[in-house]
């Protein structure tokens, strides 16, 4: 495995989209992804693949096997980023798949099954706030609809923005593949949080998906001069707010798996003097169980309805995304569990708090997860960093879980 290839492509990939405060920002269907995309498809050239885009921007990088009826061992992730994101989420999984094939064919190894690397687009769901656009157009979950509901923040679709990226929105049903053609799907990723770090290990085997739900509240209440309005009687949107989001702390406290973020909060019109008459915030609550994140939704729901109510606000809640939790297959997690043993690694097993491609293709295939140590747990910023040395552990054992796969081992 060439660790300094790896190791110099990640650093590459990091400087398209790198912004002034150290982070990197690369929205779907926007100049730098497309910048971050042409790299990798040199390098998917150089590892010897061919290469395609499908009709929802997806990048497949492909490797044939020896025997073409065989299903495909799919293995990927995504190139685009949050805001003043980092380096590693999403880049890692891409890169050390593409390295791990490309070492398969500087081997001359040969195997039954093709392995596919895949570029899934909009993952992270940044621009329009709704992601996993190219998994779920992959796994034929797509809506018409997905495409012309949600607007970026200059107003524009997501059938608009792929329009002007040069794809045709009402083909993206061309992108959906068949179940049966793809064998399994394993992608690499940084765990995001602290638990391999806390166990002194470089690598982990993800044992499900938390399922992130994702909404967006409008509270309406009633402009007015900040000095010259009394409090008693105001309508002011953003005292109902503060109250809600005290009570969204406090109660998902009571659901030991739970967790939600207040990610994004507006004041219109925004004047410091000016009493605001519409607050806008989102919601992203998540569990790895579906029964208690629906507990939680009602439970926040029906308080934010009694605060507003109390208030004289009018309260609008839309949802933007509902994703399932994902549970990895059992018997994948059982080859990534080999493949780290054969590497001198322990195998541990944790959840994913964080969403990833594989909830959509979980619809398609069985998806396992291989997880490598964060850096004080910190991702979604400048600060997110991975070793050289755990990016290569955890590219080696995808490359020998993909072989196991491939070779109708696993
Ligand atoms: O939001 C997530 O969990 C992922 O980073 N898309
Ligand atoms: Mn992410
Ligand atoms: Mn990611």
């Amino acid at each position: 495995m060439g660790k300094d290839r790896l190791w110099r492509r990640l650093m590459e990939l990091g400087t398209v989209g790198a912004q002034s405060g150290g982070g990197v920002t690369r929205f779907s269907f926007t100049a730098e992804e497309r910048w971050a995309k042409d790299l990798v498809i040199g390098y998917m050239k150089k590892a010897g693949l061919a290469v395609r885009e499908d009709a929802a921007g997806n990048v497949i990088g492909r490797r044939e096997g020896g025997d073409p009826s065989a299903p495909v061992v799919m293995t990927g992730s995504h190139l685009d980023t949050v805001p003043q994101g980092g380096k590693f989420d999403g880049a890692l999984g891409v890169l050390a798949a593409i390295e791990a094939l490309q070492q398969m064919n500087e081997a001359g190894v040969a195997t039954r099954h093709p392995i596919e690397v895949a570029v899934f687009t909009d993952e992270e769901g940044a621009r329009f706030g709704f992601g996993m656009l190219g998994s779920r157009a992959m796994a034929g979950t797509l809506r018409a609809e997905d495409l012309t509901a949600h607007r970026d923040e200059h107003g524009l679709t997501i059938a608009q923005a792929m329009t002007q990226a040069g794809l045709d929105p009402a083909r993206i049903g061309e992108a959906a593949r068949r179940p049966g053609e793809i064998r399994a799907y394993v992608e690499l990723h940084i765990e995001q949080a602290t638990v391999l770090e806390r166990h002194n290990l470089p690598v982990g085997v993800v044992s499900g998906i938390a399922g992130p739900l994702w909404l967006q509240f409008r509270l309406r209440g009633e402009a007015g001069h900040a000095g010259a309005t009394p409090m008693c009687g105001r309508r002011d949107p953003l005292a109902a707010a503060a109250r809600i989001l005290t009570h969204i702390y406090d109660e998902t406290r009571n659901f030991p798996n739970a967790v939600a973020t207040v990610g994004k909060i507006h004041a219109f019109p925004g004047g410091i003097n000016v009493i605001p008459g519409e607050v806008a915030f989102t919601l992203d609550v998540r569990d790895i169980d579906e029964a208690a994140r629906n507990a939680l939704e009602s439970r926040l729901l029906s308080r934010a309805e009694e605060i507003c109510g109390a208030h004289g606000i009018d309260l609008e809640v839309a949802e933007l995304q509902r994703v399932a939790p994902a549970p990895c297959a059992p018997e994948l997690m059982a080859a990534i569990e080999q493949a780290c043993r054969k590497l001198g690694h322990a195998p541990l097993v944790l959840p994913s708090g964080a969403g990833h491609d594989g909830m959509q293709l979980v619809r398609l295939c069985p998806i396992g997860m291989i997880f490598v140590r964060s850096r004080n747990g910190i991702s979604h910023s400048p600060e997110e960093w991975t070793s050289p040395e755990d990016c290569f552990a955890g590219a080696s054992v995808l490359y020998h879980t993909l072989l196991a796969l491939a070779e109708g081992r696993a």
